[in-house]
């Protein structure tokens, strides 16, 4: 497979002022006519190259130009799609090309998901459907007629509806008129037996715009929240960035079968119905979370990735990063912002550091990819959010929105650069980011060393701040990069001491050099720093805190998301010793300053329960691998289990008191308070089971049995299903079943929560379990939650010592790699990092590795992800 790079981007060299489609659905044989305006582009240069047009499993039926069927000498169909010779600047070229939505079940392109015709053109979906130059700078006018039998009422396209009728074979058809140009990426078609559910939306302007979402009927009662949470994310783009939709429509469709979590073409957002339907008795707090910030972030699209879209795949986080940053405000905004924050910064940590670290780590501007799908990754999303946010904190709120507004007004109706962004927020401030333009460049989590001094004398405290970046990627030519961590100094009182003399007690600290000190005065003894608040940046802070002072900042810093660090901190360095001992023979210990900690926080009804929880929660196996050099995964499971049933013993009293004063019936309703009361609840819930001991399952079979809500539901059935005797287990899994088993979201979350299961055995109910009849294996949602779930989230089961976890995995990766590519190669992740494990199991994930490879025919998305990390 051939590797495309960042540096030979070249303009198009034609244009399509206006593309017509026509297409009449079949399962098997869909007709489809498309008409396209073309002129040669007047920034590519002299003379008439060749039309280069791409397209995949497509057959071709003919080709016109301006009316003219185009002899067989004219053209050429290659492995890519379609070379055209041409003999005129400007022509009509038509073709009609047929396309088999049936058997497409990589879900890119037209497909069919439980009889309904839907389609996922991003990245590069749009050259299944056909002949087109399908890269995101070729921008045109989309005009859509579809054609369907009646058992497909309801036929969508983007923008406005111009026409529809019966057509004279008894089928009916529908067209449809995107007034905004718009790359191929965003086209969307749908046609099926949908039903909506309908509301309106008055903008600032005082223009109605009509809402609707569809799916089908035995989903209408679960649309409601993501109406509401659409709603809340137009107001909130007029407020905070002064965006306004722009169509009379505004549609969402929900669909099954998706690779992604939403897709956001223009006027026709496309779901995955497990990131848009929801009811309490079916959805869980997270799921409703999920859905608001996932309705948000395709909505802020429609600004940030729509009317502004991208050059080039490498600038996906121009869109992606922004919009992330957007959508995590926006939720920060309507929920607990420290929470969130706390959320989002433990997933960077766990998984996009780990990615950082790994064999496929790329800056948040990759310079090269072999398959672009491969490259929709934590990094581009996460940390590329995270770049957006150093820009926001050093820039400050007005200077940034001066930025975001000039880059939407130069760049409207465009294709834009990352450097684009740059520059408007240079241009629109007068500032110089010269330097942190290195962080669209450069791969890795980059580490700071902070030491401080203190003299007592002059009463002058100084921080030494060193930074590195340590990758394999990035080795010789590291650079400095521009790195804003928020500091606060506590004195012994816990207070924030001033640090300037504009009476500040909190500052942004801007390093720019390898090394770099800086300094404060007027302390009368030595004070604790709280650094890198509410993680200012996306890098490790390396500074030797003590235990106590740890519990200290627990219990004392002003900045929530630090008071969780530190406890995240003192977590880690319990894990690690635990980890030494176990691995040197020695009996295991926990602290006892360091349960008592943990006593203080779960007895303080001052706390937001959520912080509570989030700071109870020790720190996931994954996470700790991802801080160890060298991961030995038995003794991260030893050592994690040791202190999760310590604590739960040793806290058993506290926890039920605080479980049973939050265990209230109250009508359900996913607001901040009372999902903050559930999460707490249950996390007490989670350690009284991890006890073992009958009074305390006895509780976990009750709150099963009576539970009012999903959220309730789930986590008696996850606690029961990870410490629950084998018999009172196996009928709750059944039972749950038969209650549930008409319900796709729920099923998901029922063969989710067994593939996770910590308990040995698992690997082998999981074999079970893809033979289930409700697991299918072209589903990707049914993929994710069995053997994703198994390979991502069920750390100790998948490190099994004799690799029985790799080569299971990497059998599924390579049958599926022939359904599903894109799906196939997320799952073989977590097998690639094998570089970090100790001999026994980086020895068997090589194995398995190599056993895919070895078994040929591969996707390139599969393709690139193990060869890269197999050499
Ligand atoms: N562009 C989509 C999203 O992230 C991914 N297909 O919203
Ligand atoms: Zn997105």
């Amino acid at each position: 497979p051939k590797t495309i790079y960042l540096k030979d981007y070249q303009v198009p060299d034609y244009l399509v002022d206006s593309t017509d489609l026509h297409f009449e659905l079949e399962p098997k044989a869909t007709l489809v006519k498309s008409q396209l305006k073309i002129r040669r582009n007047p920034k590519a240069g002299q003379g008439l190259p060749p039309l280069l047009l791409d397209g995949i499993d497509l057959e071709l039926l003919s080709i016109a130009i301006d009316g003219s069927i185009l002899p067989e000498v004219s053209y050429q169909e290659t492995l890519q799609g379609l070379s055209i010779l041409v003999d005129k600047p400007e022509f009509i070229l038509e073709i009609h090309n047929r396309i088999n939505p049936e058997d497409n079940t990589s879900l890119e392109g037209l497909y069919l998901s439980n009889g309904m015709y839907c389609t996922q053109c991003e990245a590069e979906g749009f050259r299944k459907i056909t002949f087109y130059p399908d890269r995101p700078d070729v921008m045109s006018k989309f005009t859509t007629t579809i054609v369907a039998p009646k058992d497909h009422p309801v036929l969508l396209s983007n923008g406005n509806q111009i026409d529809f009728g019966d057509c004279e074979d008894g089928r009916h058809f529908a067209t449809w008129e995107d007034p905004f140009a718009k790359p191929s990426y965003l086209f969307a078609l749908v046609a099926g037996d949908l039903e909506n559910v309908e509301d309106t939306f008055t903008t600032s302007s005082g223009r109605e715009v009509k809402l609707q979402i569809f799916t089908e009927a035995k989903n209408i009662g679960k649309c409601e929240h993501a109406m509401r949470s659409l709603k809340k994310a137009m107001s909130w783009d007029e407020e905070v960035y002064g965006r306004e939709y722009d169509l009379d429509i505004f549609m969402i469709v929900a669909v099954d079968h998706f690779n992604m979590g939403a897709m956001e073409n223009k006027g026709l957002n496309i779901f995955n119905s497990a990131c848009v339907l929801a009811s309490p008795e079916t959805a869980t707090d997270s799921a409703f979370q999920r859905i608001e910030s996932i309705v948000g972030h395709e909505y802020f699209h429609n600004w940030s990735g729509n009317r502004v879209t991208c050059r080039d795949w490498f600038q996906l986080s121009l869109k992606e990063g922004f919009t992330v940053f957007r959508d995590a405000e926006f939720s920060a905004d309507m929920n607990s912002r420290a929470v969130k924050r706390i959320e989002d910064v433990s997933l960077l940590r766990t998984n996009q550091f780990a990615e950082d670290a790994g064999p496929m780590s790329h800056p948040i501007r990759p310079d090269s990819y072999i398959e672009i799908s491969n490259f929709y990754t934590l990094t581009v999303y996460e940390k590329g959010a995270e770049v957006v946010r150093m820009l926001h904190t050093l820039l400050g709120k007005e200077k940034f929105r001066k930025g975001s507004d000039l880059y939407f007004e130069r760049h409207d109706g465009s294709a834009a650069t990352c450097e684009d962004f740059i520059l408007s927020m240079e241009d629109a401030n007068q500032v110089n980011l010269t330097q942190f333009r290195h962080w669209y460049s450069q791969a890795g989590t980059p580490i700071l060393e902070v030491t401080d001094s203190f003299d007592q004398a002059t009463g002058r405290y100084s921080l030494k701040v060193s930074q590195s970046c340590p990758t394999r990627a990035n080795q010789d030519k590291s650079l400095p990069l521009h790195i804003p961590i928020k500091i606060g100094l506590l004195d012994v009182d816990g207070n924030n001491s001033i640090l300037n003399n504009e009476g500040d007690i909190e500052e942004v600290l801007e390093v720019t050099q390898p090394e770099q000190l800086f300094e404060f005065s007027g302390f009368r003894e030595k004070p604790l720093p709280s650094l890198l608040r509410d993680f200012s940046a996306p890098v490790k802070v390396r500074y030797p805190y003590t235990g106590k002072q740890l519990i200290f900042l627990m219990r004392n810093d002003s900045d929530t998301f630090n008071r969780w660090d530190a406890s995240q901190r003192l977590a880690f360095m319990a894990l690690t010793q635990l980890q030494q001992d176990y691995r040197s023979g020695e009996a295991l210990q926990l602290q006892p300053e360091l349960i008592e900690a943990y006593r203080d926080v779960l007895k303080d009804s001052t706390l937001d329960p959520a912080l509570v929880a989030e700071i109870l929660r020790l720190p996931s196996e994954q996470s700790v691998a991802e801080m160890n050099d060298l991961i030995d995964a038995e003794a991260i499971v030893v050592a994690r289990d040791f202190a999760l049933k310590t604590l739960a013993t040793a806290l058993a009293p506290e926890l039920l008191q605080r479980y049973t004063a939050l265990d209230h019936q109250k009508p359900y309703s996913p607001n901040a308070k009372d999902i903050a009361e559930r999460s707490l609840k249950n996390t007490c819930l989670s350690y009284l089971a991890a006890t073992e001991k009958d009074d305390a399952l006895n509780i976990v079979q009750k709150q099963f049995e009576t539970a009012g809500n999903m959220t309730d539901s789930a986590a008696a059935l996850s606690a029961l299903i990870n410490y629950g005797s084998a018999p009172k287990v196996d009928s709750a899994i059944q039972e749950f079943y038969q209650r549930w088993k008409d319900d796709t979201q729920v099923v998901e979350l029922w063969l989710g929560l067994q593939s996770s299961s910590a308990r040995n055995g698992t690997l082998a109910n999981i074999k079970n379990l893809i033979k289930h009849p409700s697991f299918e294996i072209k589903n990707p949602n049914k993929v994710r939650a069995v053997l994703g779930g198994f390979a991502n989230r069920n750390f100790k089961q998948f490190h099994k010592e004799d690799g029985s976890g790799f080569f299971f995995i990497a059998e599924q990766v390579v049958m599926l790699d022939k359904i599903n590519p894109q799906i196939a190669a997320r799952l073989v992740v977590p097998i690639t990092r094998w570089q970090k494990y100790s001999d026994d199991l980086s020895g068997k994930m090589r194995e398995a590795l190599q056993g895919i490879l070895d078994s040929g025919g591969l996707s390139k998305d599969v393709f690139e992800v193990v060869s890269k990390s197999i050499n």
